[in-house]
């Protein structure tokens, strides 16, 4: 397997902060012995954990205001997956990229497969997109797309679903991700049902044309582009949806996608009882869909997502597999530091859930001691579980300190070398 950085750099870096780690490991370890937990087991759990990184998650975000593009971004899907590669690398936890079409289009599809597989890096989800409108396209979207009035319309963004599908087919990737931005931004401009009929008719073709090994993520999203009345807007409309498509159709959690203070580790324990959580798209927000860093706003929150999920793969046991991808704009940082601090608090999360005593909590619960319940929960939380996932990076090959082997590569102002910024483009990364 090629990697990018070299491994003697990450060897140097990880042979400095080694001795340190150790101390650590070995001083939690005693610590969660007394609590009857199994340092190792934690840790091969934490290398075993893997979260899938969003092609379009490598470049510079922007909001509806400006983009302002930092250095050396990746002018194509080649070599986005390069910046991909070195997030892996270095955190060992993100095999997974999840492309974009058309954004990601290439000519050689096998070419970016190989690519791919050199890294050691697969694909995960496949994203449509019917929320904008390209070059030469023949009906607009400014009306809609699935839910369009005009079956020509619609019938080019299910065509576009199904060209998404072949791609990834060739890919390896096993699921197709739609999110839609069809909705209404006044009252009386959609019939509401209508709209929805329309909806389901699009997706049941989209549906029909998948493997059958494949699985269909539904996503939905409160508002944005549509302010009064976006079709898919929630997460009920969402499981009757799947419900009424089939069992190859999920529902697709992004933490962003909900009204402030919404309980949405609750949503994920309805949908993972009922059988219809597809996956999620990681990120953490203060207002609406902001696509912040995973955890930097809300940590609690991702880890009480997480515990319903290891409560779900407790019940369950191996069927419980929802896909997790990262889906973050970054804007203010590198993205390639924010994508690996990312996918790090995730997983801490997901380890900490794994501390959780579930015996305890269920005695408390039943002895309605809420405040027992809750401090079972925080005990987990609260524990710094940073010792095991530098050491399950460094098992697996990669850096004890992520972000300061990245810094010390020079890997960025390479890739600035490499990749000029086009003279006459504004904010053209000149820093
Ligand atoms: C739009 O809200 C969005 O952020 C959705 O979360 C999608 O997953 C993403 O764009 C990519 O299409
Ligand atoms: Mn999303
Ligand atoms: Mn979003």
């Amino acid at each position: 397997m090629s990697t990018i950085i070299s491994g003697e750099r990450v060897a140097e870096h990880n042979a400095q902060l080694r001795a340190g780690l150790d101390a650590d490991y070995e001083a939690l370890g005693g610590m969660l012995a007394r609590r009857g937990i199994d340092i190792e087991h934690l840790t091969a759990a934490a290398q075993d954990f893997a979260v899938a990184v969003p092609s379009w998650g490598v470049g510079t975000g922007g909001t509806r205001f400006a983009r302002f593009p930092g250095r050396g971004e990746p002018r194509n899907v080649f070599e986005k997956m390069d910046d991909c590669a070195v997030i892996h690398q270095l955190t060992q936890a993100t095999p997974g990229v999840s492309l974009h079409f058309p954004w990601d289009r290439t000519d050689d599809p096998k070419a970016l497969r190989q690519q791919a597989e050199s890294h050691g890096l697969y694909f995960d989800a496949v994203n449509s997109n019917t929320f904008q409108d390209q070059p030469g396209q023949q009906h607009s979207y400014k009306y809609g797309s699935l839910t369009a009035q005009n079956a020509a319309t619609r019938a080019q963004a299910i065509q576009h679903n199904i060209d998404c599908i072949e791609l990834g087919r060739t890919l390896g990737s096993k699921a197709l991700t739609v999110w839609i931005g069809d909705g209404a931004n006044f009252p009386g401009q959609h019939n509401l049902r209508g709209a929805l009929e329309r909806y389901l008719s699009s997706m049941r073709e989209i549906y029909a044309a998948l493997p059958a090994d494949w699985l269909m993520f539904i996503e939905h999203k409160l508002f944005e582009p549509a302010f009064y009345a976006t079709t898919i807007a929630d997460w009920g409309t969402s499981f009757a949806c799947a419900q009424t498509l089939g069992e190859k159709a999920r529902c697709l959690v992004d933490l962003g996608h909900h009204a402030p203070n919404t309980n949405i580790e609750m949503i994920v324990a309805r949908l993972a009882q009922f059988g219809k959580l597809g996956g999620f798209h990681f990120n953490d927000s203060k207002y609406g869909d902001d696509d912040l860093d995973s955890g930097s706003i809300n940590p609690f929150q991702l880890f009480l997502v997480f515990n319903e999920l290891a409560d779900a793969a407790q019940r369950d046991g191996a069927a419980f597999k929802p896909a997790y991808m990262l889906d973050q704009s970054h804007n203010v940082t590198d993205p390639i530091e924010s994508l690996m601090s990312s996918a790090v608090e995730v997983q801490r999360a997901f380890v900490q859930a794994q501390m959780v005593d579930r015996v305890a909590l269920r005695v408390h619960q039943e002895a309605n001691d809420a405040l027992q319940s809750a401090q079972t929960l925080k005990q987990a939380y609260r524990t710094d579980v940073s010792a095991i996932l530098a050491m399950a990076r460094v098992r697996s090959g990669g850096a004890i300190d992520p972000v300061g082997c990245y810094r010390a590569s020079g890997y960025r102002a390479q890739a600035a070398e490499a990749r000029p910024a086009k003279a006459g483009v504004s904010g053209s990364g000149i820093v």
